[in-house]
């Protein structure tokens, strides 16, 4: 068993690594189904992900064969929200696209 100093030791390793690490990011994901059209998810990741209109294909193409593939990585409040603005949007548009986040 560690002794006392050796605790407070670990706990003061332990708070210096978390003030020096980075913050951990979050890669945001789109999954596949078999309604939401392929021009609407090239469109949502031109829009929401900033890619040109080539890669966005790509990326839908992906998520079509191997079920999701990411679309980004961002900081935990930026991917959040932009999974939040995704859901919404396809929620309008009345289409079942699922989006998620998982740390990176
Ligand atoms: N599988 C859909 C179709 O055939 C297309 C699609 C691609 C849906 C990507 C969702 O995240 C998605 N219309």
């Amino acid at each position: 068993m560690a002794t006392k100093d050796e605790n407070s030791t670990v706990v003061v390793r332990k708070e210096q690594e978390e003030r020096l690490k980075p913050p951990p990011m979050y890669q945001v994901l789109l999954l596949n189904d078999d309604y939401t059209p392929m021009e609407f998810v090239v469109a949502i990741i031109q829009e929401y992900f900033n890619k040109d209109r080539e890669t966005a294909t790509q990326i839908m193409l992906k998520v079509h064969r191997d079920g999701r593939a990411m679309c980004g990585v961002y900081p935990k409040d930026i991917a959040s929200t932009k999974v939040e603005l995704v859901l919404a949007h396809a929620r309008k548009a009345g289409h079942p696209l699922q989006c998620v986040m998982e740390e990176a």
